[in-house]
Order: C-alpha cells, then sequence, then structure tokens
C-alpha cells in the first residue's frame, strides 16, 4: 500500500485532543492554595524555609535516605555534585544515550567527557567497555539510570574501587526505584534527582541530590547556597541551586500521590505490553526482577525490517492521529556539534548506542491515560505493521 493510502486509512483511528508522551500529576488545587495562602502570610519564598525543610525531611523518609540536598532542578544538581567531588577537569567515564544535561554539566566543570557504549537490554553503560577507556586523567564515571532502569550497580563500583575513581549516578529517571529493598539512589558517591513537570513526580522544576556521608551534605549544602557558612563568611565559591518555598510545597503534595502514580504507570505498561506482543519488529523492556521499577517511561525499538517501517515515519504517522512520542534520546549526546570530534564520539565507539538511539520511540505514559487511548495506541501502531508489511 502506497504511504497516502495508510494516511488515508489512519484518519480513521485519530484522537481527538492530543496526547503527548508525559503530563505531570496534579495535586488538589485548593490544597495548593492553602499552601500558597500561608506562603503569602509568612512572606517566606525561598531559602530554606518551613516547606523547604518539611519537604527535605519526608522526602528523606520516602526514599529512605539520610544525606539530601534539594535543589532549583536537577542539572545544577549534577554540576554541584561534581563540584562537591572536587571534579574539576580531567575526564569522565559516560553514555551518550541521555538527555544534553548530563554531558553539558562535565563541559561546564571543565571535564572532557569520554563516551562509552551502552547495553543493547538495559540502554545503560555498559561495564565491560569501561576499563579500557581509562586513562591517568580519568576521575569518575557518570552513569545514567536511562527510562530508571537500574545500571549494573555493583559491576561499575567494582572497576571504580579497582582504580580510585569515584561514581556517580544520574537519577533523574529513577525516583522510587529500588533494588530489592535498597533504594537505587544510595549506590554510587552521589546520585541527582529530577523533579521537573515532565518527571512522574515532579515540584514543577526541581532536583535532589543524595550523598554518601553528611561531611558531603554540608559541602553540598554550602555550595548550593554560593559558599555562605554563615551572614560574614563565605567558605567557597558556591552557585545559587536552591530550591523555593512555591516548588517545596508542590512537592509534599506530590509525594502523597507518587505511590498511586507509579501504580498507574505499572497497570498502563502491562497493557501496551499484552496489546503490542504479537506485533513483530517491536521491542520493550520487562522487569528486571527484584526491581520495584517507577514505570517512568514506555520505550520502544522498531526494527524496520521485522515491523515495516522505521522509527521516525512511526513516529510521524502516529503524529498524524494526534498522537506525540519522543525519540528520547536522538541524537546521541556524541553526535552533538559541541562533543562530536572527540575521538570517543565515533559512531564505530558506539555501535548499540547508536543501533538505539537510531530504533527508540517513548510512547505516551502518564497515570491518567485512558486505558482506550492505550488500546488506540496500539491499535495504530498495529494497523501501520499491517500495512507496511503487505506491500
Ligand atoms: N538527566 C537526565 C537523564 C534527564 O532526562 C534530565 C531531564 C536531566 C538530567 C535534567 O534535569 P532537569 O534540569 O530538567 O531537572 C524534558 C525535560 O525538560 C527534562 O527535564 C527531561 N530530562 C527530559 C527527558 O524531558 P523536553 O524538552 O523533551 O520537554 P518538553 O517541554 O518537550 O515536554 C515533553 C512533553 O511533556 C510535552 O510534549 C508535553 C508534556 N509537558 C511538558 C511540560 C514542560 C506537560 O504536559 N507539561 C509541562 O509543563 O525535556
Amino acid at each position: 500500500m502506497r504511504d497516502e493510502g495508510i494516511e488515508n486509512l489512519l484518519t480513521r483511528h485519530r484522537l481527538p485532543d492530543p496526547v503527548y508522551v508525559t503530563r505531570p500529576t496534579m495535586p488538589e488545587l485548593s490544597s495548593y492554595h492553602s499552601h500558597l495562602e500561608e506562603i503569602w502570610r509568612s512572606r517566606w519564598l525561598t531559602n530554606d524555609g518551613r516547606f523547604h525543610s518539611e519537604f527535605e525531611d519526608k522526602l528523606r523518609q520516602y526514599l529512605h535516605v539520610e544525606h539530601i540536598n534539594l535543589f532549583v532542578n536537577g542539572t545544577i544538581a549534577l554540576l554541584v555534585a561534581l563540584q562537591a567531588l572536587d571534579i574539576d577537569g580531567g575526564e569522565v567515564l559516560t553514555t551518550p544515550f541521555t538527555f544534553p544535561a548530563t554531558i553539558h554539566v562535565l563541559h561546564w566543570n571543565r571535564i572532557t567527557p569520554v563516551f562509552c557504549d551502552i547495553d543493547a537490554d538495559t540502554f545503560n553503560i555498559d561495564p565491560t567497555g569501561l576499563e579500557r577507556r581509562i586513562t591517568p586523567d580519568t576521575k569518575a564515571v557518570l552513569a545514567v539510570h536511562v527510562y530508571g532502569i537500574p545500571c549494573d550497580v555493583e559491576a561499575i563500583q567494582s572497576i571504580a574501587d579497582r582504580h580510585g575513581l569515584h561514581v556517580i549516578y544520574d537519577a533523574a529517571h529513577a525516583f522510587g526505584v529500588n533494588v530489592g529493598d535498597r533504594s537505587i539512589v544510595k549506590y554510587g558517591d552521589i546520585s541527582a534527582l529530577s523533579f521537573h513537570a515532565t518527571k512522574l513526580f515532579t515540584t514543577i522544576e526541581g532536583g535532589a541530590l543524595v550523598s554518601g556521608t553528611e561531611r558531603e551534605r554540608e559541602r553540598i549544602r554550602f555550595l548550593k547556597n554560593f559558599g555562605i557558612s554563615d551572614e560574614e563568611h563565605v567558605i567557597g565559591p558556591g552557585i545559587n541551586g536552591k530550591m523555593n518555598e512555591f516548588q517545596a510545597a508542590f512537592g509534599l503534595l506530590e509525594l502523597e500521590l507518587v505511590d498511586q502514580e507509579i501504580e498507574n504507570r505499572r497497570r498502563l505498561t502491562q497493557l501496551y505490553r499484552r496489546h503490542l506482543e504479537g506485533i513483530k519488529g517491536l521491542k520493550y523492556p520487562n522487569d528486571v526482577p527484584g526491581v520495584r521499577h517507577n514505570y517512568g517511561f514506555f520505550p520502544v525499538l522498531v526494527e524496520p525490517g521485522a515491523f515495516g517501517t522505521d522509527r521516525s515515519r512511526l513516529s510521524d504517522l502516529l503524529r498524524l492521529c494526534n498522537v506525540f512520542p519522543r525519540k528520547y534520546f536522538f541524537p546521541l549526546c556524541s553526535r552533538y556539534p559541541c562533543y562530536s570530534s572527540l575521538p570517543s564520539a565515533s559512531p564505530g565507539n558506539l555501535p548499540t548506542a547508536t543501533m538505539v538511539a537510531d530504533r527508540v520511540l517513548c510512547l505516551p505514559l502518564y497515570g491518567d491515560l485512558e486505558e482506550s487511548v492505550v488500546k488506540t495506541i496500539c491499535g495504530i501502531i498495529e494497523t501501520i505493521h499491517t500495512e507496511t508489511t503487505k506491500r
């Protein structure tokens, strides 16, 4: 069938309203309003206010961690994590399959990213390739739990221990993920969370650093507040990374909703899996035994030969039906003009990452997405597969 034929056929499936890749969970407006009234009364807007301390405490309890600092966003949190560990210059081993923030924070700390390939099943940095990239300038591993799927934390840590490297985890996608009984953010020296509006747990913009020791936590606290230790002393070159009261109040209300949000996303993920199961050329990650997943994303890999068309055409056809998936993370960070001339950025060094970035499509997933919409999206995908393999 010609492409116009498919397009005509798909008009039948067009959804009345746009369905985006994600949508934030919102607390009751009246609850937020009463927090706002309190902020108005107190006129305490930022800098360690009452909502900030309550949210920090509740988050510490929720994540079962001891040392946490809230941030204005996940990117500044990552930037400060590197400073807190004195990683300023040199090389850091990292993944090209991530959001730009992960790599840009290295650049902003004058660090050269050394791109390493990823694992085809987890989409995370492949520990088997790490050791051969270590040089006398290597300072750390900056790994990402992409889509909330845990990295091979044990393998990464043992390599880091052997070579005296720090380990930082970009856990922007991994809120609420546990390995066994242990929160994923307890691995490595420091983990960075993002609470951006597109995340399953949000404070509008926001983030946090979870560190291993109270000493690090204190250092991070100074670094995110201009290095100020008291009204007359500045102990180092800090930055402004503070979360404000409006974000913290929002976060407090979101914490009450997050377990239900994860459960709703789990149910919808299973629905997607059930309805896509028989379609050739599609691959998606399954649950890892012993891991509590958060179902932050629903990534699908499209193998064009077996599916009938490629990921980009599938994305375009879904858009015609008012469905807006995203190619997270295409292009690879190693393809950005600012990094593409690095020796480690060559696609030949990154075959799996290149293949995954060329095939991945994240389908809409959020807690109040209707089951009927998930079924319609799967129906559209099935129609595209049937029609494109007919020719
Ligand atoms: N590390 C990793 C691995 C990350 O993925 C991220 C951020 C970071 C670090 C940095 O953390 P932050 O500094 O952001 O805290 C979005 C987010 O802006 C970004 O936070 C996130 N990762 C990334 C995966 O996604 P865009 O440019 O794709 O977002 P945008 O504006 O196109 O939104 C996507 C869809 O979400 C929209 O089509 C509709 C929906 N949406 C979006 C917003 C902003 C809403 O429904 N409401 C909203 O308010 O980057």
